[in-house]
């Protein structure tokens, strides 16, 4: 008995060939659809929302620390002002002399011996540095940090909450306060703080 061989159909490699794309181009498609559900999804929205909040109380507290530690080598504040508790933003009028600039070290600069109080090795978030080694700080949201300072030295900073309240104030020399995700001061709900 002989077999017919001629009647198998053997796969036409060109027809494979040419669906390839088509099966990638649907994978694609679908891979998409899944990652965009992915991020429209709460749980996205929230974990996204605890890592701006974490990067925010860190980089705070780092602002609050260098300022510390240029009050500790110096013995004053990175500000001009003396007389009254100096409010400032992370520009960079402040963030060039906690990077220790050539220029925070000019005659009359804040920071004659270029001691880097902020790091700016590594990955700083909100921290661009540019050229000449000076920089501006800014949060998750596109915002300065907000910075009052002891600079009369009595021990205490009023309330930036409760300007307007005859309240006894903070004891606290440093404050180091962000805007939140509404990008607005003067809504506290969102704002976070370092005190
Ligand atoms: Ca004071
Ligand atoms: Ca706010």
């Amino acid at each position: 008995m002989q077999t017919d061989t001629t009647s198998k159909k053997l796969p036409n490699t060109n027809d494979s060939h040419a669906a390839l794309p088509v099966i990638r181009w649907a994978l694609i498609t679908v891979l998409s659809s899944l990652v965009l559900a992915f991020l429209l999804t709460p749980l996205f929205r929230k974990a996204v929302q605890f890592s701006d909040l974490d990067t925010v109380h860190q980089t705070a507290n780092q602002l609050k620390l260098a300022i510390s530690a240029f009050h500790a080598n110096y013995r004053k504040y990175p500000v001009n002002a003396r007389v009254a508790d100096a409010v400032i933003d992370s520009d960079h009028e402040l963030m060039d002399v906690l990077l220790g600039t050539e220029t925070s070290a000019k005659k009359g600069g804040l920071n004659p011996h270029r001691i880097a109080f902020y790091p700016s090795q590594g990955s700083r978030h909100g921290l661009k540095v540019k050229g000449n080694g000076g920089s501006e700080l800014r949060d998750p949201w596109g915002s300065f940090y907000r910075v009052q300072i002891d600079a009369d030295g009595d021990g205490e900073v009023d309330n930036p909450r409760t300007p307007d309240i005859d309240d006894p104030g903070l004891q606290e020399s440093i404050l180091v306060w962000s805007a939140g995700p509404d990008g607005d001061f003067d809504t506290w709900e969102d704002n976070q703080k370092t005190w």
